[in-house]
């Protein structure tokens, strides 16, 4: 194999004899604040602690690594700026920069997360490995998140090449049945799509031990604390969780944090202000160690106007704080209305106000249902019982391709 010039042995092919092997693995996502970083991050975090070779190649290194992880491996993608390029080509880029990845250090498959533009590099970088007398296939799985199918794959210019490059892939998965659903009937692809959910790390997100110290920082006469998360995009409906905490913070006592930012930020102060509740609604920016503040807080509200999967109840359902968000794509998948949280019709933030107040005003029904959440999460979503998924999905895909 020699397309950049080197000459490595190809031992590529993967043989399964009932030893879990340890793979080497191209991860690509988005480095920053998106949900889908986080779970790709995650998920190489966990798979490198189980004794795989992970291998990070993006154009920044993902938010929540240090750096110093054993077993992981960070790649970044320059783009050059000549100045005929209005708009620098980091698709190519990356399709580049996968290849050398992958023949340098001899990985087994690439796995991108978010379709648009990481499928289509991936699927040039297999193209440009598997050219010449000595080609090998490099697999990549693409596991969609949700924008890329419910927003950015059907704007037209995006769509063809984003169903292409899902049918080309090797593995698909979706981390919702409702978003392989969908994505089957929008997208009319032929590919079969294997649903892994998103996943938690259950003993990182957890209740914080100092909880009743720590939340004097916010609520210093015992008030009730509210907490929303996300990258206030207009999806998120940020201003409904301001109308939601308004209501609720003129009957009980409390604060809201608002962790995250984005660009709806600025709107949601001014409605804050406007509403005379500003000095109670902090907004403490982007988190790396998200888990710290959730596990203080007593409710989650996320009123999106459509979530795959909603990863940031998950974590707060970890973190035993009892979500309130609106019944749409896949959030019912995640919570069991009136069990492990309340669901309610976008828009309507009279009802989730109404069960905010009602759970606040009801110690024992908060206690026993952040413990139901935090079950649920235990039992159906922690990182131990996901990870293997991904591992079992790699090898198949891998033993289909070799
Ligand atoms: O909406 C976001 O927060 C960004 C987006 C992403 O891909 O970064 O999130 C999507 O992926 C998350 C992780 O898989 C899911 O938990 C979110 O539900 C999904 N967001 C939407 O579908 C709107």
């Amino acid at each position: 194999m020699c397309i950049l010039g080197y000459f490595l042995p190809s031992n590529y092919q993967t043989v399964w004899k009932g030893e879990p092997r340890r793979m080497k693995i191209g991860i690509t996502c988005y480095p920053t604040y998106g949900g889908s970083g986080v779970v790709a991050t995650e998920l190489g975090l966990e798979l490198a602690q189980r004794g795989h070779e992970i291998h990070f190649i993006s154009y920044a290194q993902p938010i929540r690594l240090r750096g110093e992880e054993p077993n992981i491996h960070y790649h970044e993608v320059e783009v050059s700026r000549y100045p005929l390029f209005d708009y620098p080509p980091y698709d190519l880029a990356l399709a580049t920069r996968m290849a050398e990845v992958a023949q340098l250090y001899d990985l087994d498959l690439l796995h991108v997360h978010y379709a648009i533009p990481h499928s289509v590099s991936a699927l040039l970088a297999r193209q440009m490995l598997g050219d010449g007398p000595r080609g090998r296939r490099l697999p990549f799985v693409t596991t969609l998140h949700g924008t890329d199918i419910t927003l950015v794959g059907l704007d037209r210019s995006y769509l063809p090449i984003t169903r292409y490059s899902i049918d080309q892939s090797d593995g698909v998965t979706a981390i919702s049945n409702y978003l392989r659903d969908r994505t089957l009937r929008v997208f009319d692809v032929k590919k079969e799509i294997q649903v892994i959910y998103n996943s938690v790390n259950c003993d990182f997100y957890v209740r914080n031990p100092n909880a009743a110290q720590l939340r004097q920082e916010y609520a210093l006469n015992g008030e009730k604390l509210l907490v929303h998360l996300s990258n206030f995009r207009p999806v998120k409906r940020l201003s409904d969780v301001i109308e939601i905490f308004d209501r609720v913070h003129k009957q009980i006592p409390s604060k809201l944090l608002l962790i995250g930012d984005g660009p709806d930020r600025s709107v949601a102060e001014w409605l804050s202000v406007q509403k005379g509740i500003h000095a109670d609604v902090h907004f403490l920016g982007k988190q790396d160690q998200v888990q710290d503040k959730l596990g203080i807080a007593d409710i989650l509200l996320m009123p999106s106007e459509l979530e795959s999967f909603g990863l940031a109840a998950l974590e707060a359902m970890a973190c035993e704080v009892v979500p309130i968000a609106t019944r749409t794509g896949g959030v019912p998948e995640v919570i069991e209305h009136g069990v492990s949280g309340y669901l309610a019709d976008v828009g309507d933030v009279e009802t989730m106000a109404g069960y905010a107040i009602e759970l606040l005003n009801d110690e024992s029904k908060l206690h026993t249902m952040a413990k139901a959440a935090r079950g649920v999460a235990q039992a159906r979503f922690c990182s131990s019982k996901i990870v293997p998924q991904y591992e079992e999905y790699y090898r198949r895909v891998l033993e289909r391709s070799s």
